[in-house]
C-alpha cells in the first residue's frame, strides 16, 4: 500500500491545504494528515479543534486519516512505515526552508519529501493571513472550507 503523510500546524486548514490534501490522495493509497502539537505556541483552534475540522472536510475523499503528532516528522513516518511527505509549494520564498527541511529529513530517515506545486488561485494564502482577515471582519469565504468559516466566526465572534 502506497502511504504520504501531508503534516502542517493547520490552524485553522485553509483551501491551500485542502488542494494538497486532495491531489495526495489521488496520487496515493493512504494519505495521512499530521496536525503538529507545538507546546510553545497557542493557536486560534486547539489541535483537537483543527483535527475535527481537517476529519470534517476531508471525509469524502475516502482514504485520508489525520492524527496528532509531537516531536520529529521522521519518527511519525517511521512508526507508520510511511515513505514519502508531500508538501506543497507556494512561491520562491517557500524553497530555500522547504528544502532545507526534506533534506533534513531524508538525511535522518531517508524518507523522501514530494512538492506539489500550488494551485495559483491559492498562492498566496495562509492560515496566518485567514486569522488575521476574519480577526478584522473581513471575507474569507473564498479562502476556507465552510466548516472552518463557521468555526472562525464562532471563534472571533465578539462576547
Ligand atoms: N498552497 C499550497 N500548500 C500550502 C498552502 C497553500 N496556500 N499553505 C500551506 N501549504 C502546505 C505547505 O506544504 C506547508 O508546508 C504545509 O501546507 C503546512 O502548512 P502550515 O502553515 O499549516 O504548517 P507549518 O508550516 O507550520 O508546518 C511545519 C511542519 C509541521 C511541517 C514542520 O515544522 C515539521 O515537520 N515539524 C516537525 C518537527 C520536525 O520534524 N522538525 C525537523 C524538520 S527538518
Amino acid at each position: 500500500m502506497r502511504r504520504a503523510v501531508c503534516p502542517g500546524s493547520f490552524d485553522p486548514i485553509t483551501n491551500g491545504h485542502l488542494d494538497i490534501i486532495a491531489r495526495a490522495s489521488k496520487l496515493y493509497d493512504s494519505v495521512y494528515v499530521a496536525v503538529m502539537i507545538n507546546n510553545s505556541k497557542r493557536g486560534l483552534f486547539s489541535v483537537d479543534e483543527r483535527i475535527d475540522l481537517i476529519h470534517e472536510v476531508t471525509a469524502a475523499f475516502g482514504n485520508v486519516r489525520v492524527e496528532a503528532f509531537h516531536g520529529l516528522l521522521v519518527d511519525f513516518c517511521k512508526d507508520r512505515d510511511i515513505p514519502a511527505i508531500v508538501k506543497g509549494l507556494r512561491a520562491v520564498s517557500d524553497f530555500d526552508y522547504e528544502l532545507q527541511m526534506a533534506q533534513m529529513n531524508n538525511g535522518l530517515s531517508g524518507v523522501e519529501t514530494l512538492f506539489v506545486p500550488t494551485n495559483p488561485t491559492y498562492s498566496f494564502l495562509s492560515s496566518s493571513l485567514v486569522k488575521e482577515v476574519a480577526t478584522w471582519g473581513g471575507d474569507v469565504s473564498h479562502l476556507v472550507p465552510e466548516p472552518v468559516q463557521r468555526a472562525l466566526a464562532a471563534r472571533l465572534a465578539k462576547p
